[in-house]
């Protein structure tokens, strides 16, 4: 065989493979967008068993239409196996352009490099991929989203004023192997690690749910009943875990503080009602800032690695003020 047969059969085995579209990917740059009126774009979600999922997905779909975009959209129903499958099938379907909210940080990355190689594009919301296997700028375009490790710091940053200094603290941590309930963990350990009066007596996942939440502070309480304060990654295992004080026989708010982060409507009632501290915003509605996004790299802009999302905090100084346009 000559030379030229050797270098050239691979070339063929890539066009073949990837149908000429991926052939960019494999030379290992990032999917183009072309510029269009109206795009078909994909919106792979993790679950909506909450106010929080809710609300995204009510932005991301009227944002899409009000821009006259497609909106194809999936519900993993917090299966990462299924979120990969919904990600493949938008491949099949050769949507423009897919936004992935990424249930785990690990399990996701395949989907991610499989759009990649199939020449479509992918941002990522509100949730991380595991950065050592598939990086911004080279296998997808960006993340969206919150400073977890901030919030978590924020929350423990207050509980410390709050208890001066004086707390043992029960953690119901977010779903296991998602980067906002690894940074959320990293951030409240690193904000009371200066208190000697501070600490973390019992940590559990409640997978982001509400019923979850509930049942483990439960528990968590039966077993640890010199708790004095609670760390919930999301306000939905905060609202869990008010029941759970209560079925304890204690006050929440009183003798069991509670901090949180969202910023839902029915935290900041809660907060107004005096059963739970403060949350930390999260802000979910994404859908003018993904699709802004979206057209500043079809347009062939530097889009940079992560697009950050400002967050408030809800307390009892603002929660009646803000519950307003809550969700
Ligand atoms: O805090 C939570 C949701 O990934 C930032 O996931 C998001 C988190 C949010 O289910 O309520």
């Amino acid at each position: 065989m000559q030379r030229r047969d050797l270098f050239s059969f691979p070339v063929a085995t890539a066009l073949l493979a990837f149908g000429g579209r991926g052939v960019l990917a494999q030379a290992g740059g990032l999917p183009k967008l072309a510029q269009k009126g109206s795009y078909k774009v994909g919106f792979a979600q993790t679950e909506s068993n909450n106010p929080w999922r809710i609300a995204q997905t009510e932005s991301m779909r009227s944002e899409a239409a009000k821009r006259g975009h497609q909106f194809v959209y999936t519900d993993a129903a917090a299966s990462a196996a299924k979120q990969v499958s919904d990600v493949n099938s938008m491949i099949a379907q050769r949507v423009d352009l897919i936004f992935l909210a990424p249930r785990e940080e690990k399990p996701l990355v395949p989907a991610v490099m499989a759009a990649k190689r199939a020449g479509i594009p992918v941002i990522l919301l509100d949730r991380r991929v595991d950065e050592a296997q598939a990086k911004p700028g080279r296998d997808y375009v960006c993340f969206i989203g919150s400073d977890f490790v901030a919030e978590g710091r924020r929350a423990g940053e207050w509980l410390v004023r709050e208890t001066k200094g004086q707390a043992a603290v029960i953690e119901l941590q977010g779903t296991t192997g998602s980067s906002p309930a690894n940074d959320r963990h990293a951030g409240f350990a690193e904000a009371i690690k200066g208190s000697p009066g501070m600490r973390i007596i019992a940590s559990q996942s409640g997978d982001f749910v509400r019923d979850k939440g509930r049942q483990v502070a439960e528990t968590l309480l039966q077993a640890n009943p010199s708790a004095t304060a609670i760390y919930a990654h999301n306000d939905e295992m905060a609202v869990g875990a008010i029941a759970a004080v209560e079925a304890a026989g204690k006050a929440p708010g009183k003798d069991v503080i509670i901090v949180s982060v969202d910023g839902t409507r029915d935290a900041l009632q809660a907060i107004i009602a005096g059963t739970m501290g403060a949350t930390v915003e999260c802000n979910p509605k994404f859908g003018p800032k993904a699709f802004e996004t979206m057209e500043r790299y079809a347009r062939g802009e530097a889009v940079e690695p992560w697009v950050i999302n400002q967050d408030r905090f809800f307390d009892r100084s603002n929660a009646e003020q803000l519950i307003a346009d809550s969700y």
